[in-house]
């Protein structure tokens, strides 16, 4: 397993929407593997391919799991929202494409969720709590949607430009 580079905001890569997958090969598992290795060592509880400047559908999500009582990886090809319930939620959301930037996002508190897992199979899954902000999180990622979006421009300028600074700082040291 390798661990990717993860890009930052303002990379015009995290504006594109992301192709879907033809078939889960051994290519996109070699893909998911190394995505899941760098959303551990961030650490993060969820990924989207296009962090990792790969523009597939493709997410992992581990909002369970730690170190001590074992890891509980998700993968998710081609995610698709079925069912959304009426019923919203708010977390302080953060990415690791907005390094140290956490904002409230409202979102459905529970959603129903289409895709196929590792092994090409297909499931379709409710979610809730945590893991239904992050899945909602990453499926936006997918459209080229990150959480500073639903922020005033105000504010998404004000936090594009210190994560802008902070990156730059972060190539001289
Ligand atoms: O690690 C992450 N934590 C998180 C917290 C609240 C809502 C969403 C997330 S996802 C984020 C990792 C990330 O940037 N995924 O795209
Ligand atoms: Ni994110």
């Amino acid at each position: 397993m390798a661990k990717l580079p993860i890009i930052n905001v303002p990379d015009p890569m995290l504006k594109t929407l992301s192709d879907p997958v033809g078939q889960v090969d051994d290519d996109l598992r070699r893909l998911m593997d190394n995505m899941l290795e760098t959303m551990y060592d961030a650490p993060g509880i969820g990924l989207a391919a296009i962090q990792v400047a790969v523009p597939k559908r493709v997410i992992v999500l581990d909002t369970e799991g730690d170190e001590e009582t074992g890891r509980k990886p998700v993968f998710l090809v081609n995610p698709e929202i079925t069912w959304e319930s009426e019923e919203f939620s708010v977390y302080n959301e953060g990415c690791l494409s907005v390094p140290e930037h956490y904002a409230e996002v409202e979102r459905p508190a529970t959603v129903k969720v289409k895709y196929f897992d590792y092994h090409g199979q297909q499931h379709e899954e409710l979610m809730e709590g945590l893991q239904a902000t992050c899945v909602q999180h990453e499926i936006d990622h997918l459209n080229g949607v990150v959480f500073i979006d639903y922020l005033s421009k105000l504010k998404r300028n004000m936090i594009i430009k210190k994560v802008r600074k902070a990156t730059k700082d972060a190539m001289i040291l």
